[in-house]
């Protein structure tokens, strides 16, 4: 198979998965942030990316929901399923392969996973990084979950497209905690962590989520 033909089945398997967004990130330049797996020399990341349901996020109105925090694991469950898929896939052609979770937290301290699926996603040429510190998609906006497969396939590789939050502010009047800010610099995440410690208890919830500012960027005509 040629690196195209290659490329092509993969995107198919995500595709057929329930990927909405597929995109090939060079990471060659990207530092090797291993935690407990060895990813050394997998300098290609391949993104993929699930489109959230708008009916559950048009649920949320000043807390996270249950129904969210159902829909928010199950499509976790889809994103690493695929990633298993593509991985078992790219290790058949005799190359190695890392699914990274979708959702897992590696390092405690610093709170963070394997890699980042939000700039593995922005060098796949999905989106940019918006004022909301989330991913953001041009056609679907920050209400897509992401997962990455990092391998040492050579594939060919997507670019990064141009900022586009323009004069939107949405997301920075959404957020209840005042975490947005005019930039990324300004983003809070202490003050973001806060907020969902707070908001999230009246409904019960466990897991630290929000959701506020996923549904309110919805990318379209507002770059
Ligand atoms: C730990 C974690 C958290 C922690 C905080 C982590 C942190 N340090 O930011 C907590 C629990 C607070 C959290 C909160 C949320 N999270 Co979270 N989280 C993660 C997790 C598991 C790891 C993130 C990580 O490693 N961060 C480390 C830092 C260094 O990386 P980063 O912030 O992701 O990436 C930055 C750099 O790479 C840099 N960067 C990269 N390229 C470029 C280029 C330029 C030009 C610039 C300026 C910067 C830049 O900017 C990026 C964004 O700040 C990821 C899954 C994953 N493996 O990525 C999900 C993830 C980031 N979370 C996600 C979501 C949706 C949320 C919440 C909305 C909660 C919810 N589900 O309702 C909030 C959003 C808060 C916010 N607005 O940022 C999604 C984001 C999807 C998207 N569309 O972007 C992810 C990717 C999970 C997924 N599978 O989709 N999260
Ligand atoms: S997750 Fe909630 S608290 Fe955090 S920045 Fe988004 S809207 Fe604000
Ligand atoms: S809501 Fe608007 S300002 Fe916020 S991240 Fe999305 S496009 Fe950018």
């Amino acid at each position: 198979m040629t690196p195209e033909e290659t490329r092509k089945a993969l995107e198919h398997i995500a595709r057929l998965g329930g990927a909405i967004l597929f995109g090939v990130a060079d990471l060659s330049d990207v530092e090797d942030v291993s935690g407990e797996v060895r990813l050394t020399g997998l300098t290609t990341g391949i993104s993929f990316g699930y489109r959230l349901s708008d009916i559950v996020l048009d649920g949320i109105v000043d807390h996270p929901t249950r129904t969210y925090q159902y829909h928010y694991r199950q499509v976790n469950i889809l994103l690493d399923q695929i990633g298993l898929r593509m991985s078992g896939h790219i290790q058949e052609t005799g190359c190695r392969a890392f699914p990274v979770p979708s959702s897992q937290v590696v390092d405690w301290d610093r709170f963070t996973g394997h890699i980042s699926h939000r700039a593995v996603g922005r060098l796949a040429g999905l989106g940019w990084i918006g004022r909301n510190n989330l991913l953001v998609s041009p056609d679907y906006g920050s209400r897509v979950r992401y997962a990455s497969v990092l391998t040492d396939l050579a594939l060919p590789y997507d670019r990064p497209i141009e900022w586009g939050c323009g004069t939107c502010r949405e997301c920075i009047s959404a957020c209840p905690g005042g975490a947005i800010g005019e930039s990324l610099a300004q983003f809070d995440l202490q003050k973001c962590i806060e907020t969902m410690d707070r908001i999230k208890k009246p409904a019960n919830i466990g897991s630290r989520i929000c959701g506020l500012c996923v549904k309110a960027c919805s990318g379209k005509g507002q770059g």
